[in-house]
């Protein structure tokens, strides 16, 4: 009896090291350690044994049957990553001089949207800046004129994290970096001209018009002399490009402390043609693009002189771009992941009224 367990264990050894898949071993746990395995025959020959050694003998036992559990689960770690390594080797490498093939994919209608807006603000001198999505209380709000506990804050509740870090809720909160970073080659004449577009986060209530995420895209633009006018210019210029006809606009006084004055820019719902639907919250006109001339504690939070510079900036909601560009009627399609959705837009999905051309 005494010679057994180790008579065991080493037949499992020989065994364990043949077991080169899975079900080999599983096969190994049910003849060694299953009901009628083994290690439950070893134990039924325990009542032979005389009394005075059973313990002795009980104790040989569980050690053999320990180490058996122990070395399946390891051979079952061993044999997992041989097989997850045999599927990277047997794997297609991935050729990057294959052609693509356009079936594959499409691009995200947002993605669209924002390479077109890109564009025309590239055309116009601009620069494309790109620009984290985790920001800190400082850019989002205080480089901004929004100090701690303003009410301002109450309509961008966001995620927060750990170390003073949140979701930024607005592209605004780079605002603070782009000058800094473009303060330099004002100062020796060149205007800032500047775009950030990105993925803003908030605690919203979703609705056809609402997102807790959504894209927006920033602009402004600093030098001497910039005014209302030339801000007017950018945003008739922008709209008419993406939409290539004229489109309804209003312009109206908006309340943001990073900016004085502020405006509030809506177009005529084009899903409904101002008449009122879900889209426009029933009132025929979408907010799009809050805009305004940067105050002047903006410029000196970035060290720039406010006696000496001026400039505008606007928010350009981009999902709602792409809402009116397409004629979605909800913008929770955009983050469904629903891709009979959102692969039939292509860079030629937006038709034009028939009687107009881009030429015209
Ligand atoms: C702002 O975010 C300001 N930072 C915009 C700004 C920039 C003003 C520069 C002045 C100067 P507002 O919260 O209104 O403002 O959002 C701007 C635009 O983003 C809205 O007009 C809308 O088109 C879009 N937007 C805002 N919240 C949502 C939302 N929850 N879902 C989808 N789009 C949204």
């Amino acid at each position: 009896m005494f010679e057994k367990p180790a008579e065991l264990k080493k037949l499992f050894e020989e065994k364990v090291n043949q077991a080169a898949a899975s079900a080999d071993v599983e096969q190994l746990r049910i003849e060694f350690l299953g009901k009628k395995g083994h290690v439950a025959e070893l134990m039924q020959e325990l009542r032979n044994v005389p009394n005075e050694l059973k313990k002795e003998a009980g104790q040989k036992i569980n050690e053999v049957k320990q180490f058996i559990e122990g070395a399946i689960a390891e051979r079952i770690e061993e044999i997992k990553k041989l097989e997850e390594q045999k599927l990277i080797d047997s794997a297609e490498s991935y050729d990057e001089s294959m052609p693509i093939n356009a079936d594959l994919g499409s691009y995200h209608p947002i993605t669209l949207v924002r390479r077109e807006v890109e564009s025309i603000f590239q055309s116009m001198g601009f620069t494309v800046e790109d620009y984290s999505e985790i920001t800190d209380d400082y850019n989002c709000f205080e480089a901004l004129n929004i100090p701690k506990h303003h009410p301002a804050r109450d309509m961008q509740d966001t995620y927060y994290l750990s170390s003073n870090q949140l979701l930024k809720t607005h592209t605004s909160a780079a605002q603070n970096t782009i000058l800094r970073k473009y303060k330099a080659s004002l100062e020796s004449g060149k205007p800032i001209r500047a775009i950030f577009p990105g993925r803003c986060f908030r605690n919203e209530k979703i609705d056809a018009c609402h997102e807790n995420t959504f894209f927006q895209m920033e602009g402004i633009m600093v030098d001497e002399e910039i005014s209302i006018s030339n801000l007017i210019y950018f945003m008739k210029t922008m709209l008419s490009e993406v939409f290539q006809r004229d489109i309804t606009v209003r312009l109206r006084p908006g309340f943001f402390p990073f900016v004085e004055p502020g405006f509030e820019l809506d177009i005529s719902c084009l899903i409904c043609g101002g008449k009122g639907c879900p889209s426009c919250k029933d009132s025929g006109w979408l907010e799009l693009c809050p805009c305004g001339m940067i105050h002047p504690n903006v410029l000196t939070a970035a060290g720039i002189d406010p006696e000496k510079y001026t400039g505008f900036a606007f928010g350009l909601g981009m999902t709602r771009l792409a809402m009116m560009r397409y004629g979605v009627k909800d913008i929770r399609v955009f983050n469904s992941g629903n891709l009979k959705a959102l692969s039939q837009f292509t860079e030629k999905s937006f038709t034009r009224p028939e009687n107009e051309s881009k030429e015209a």
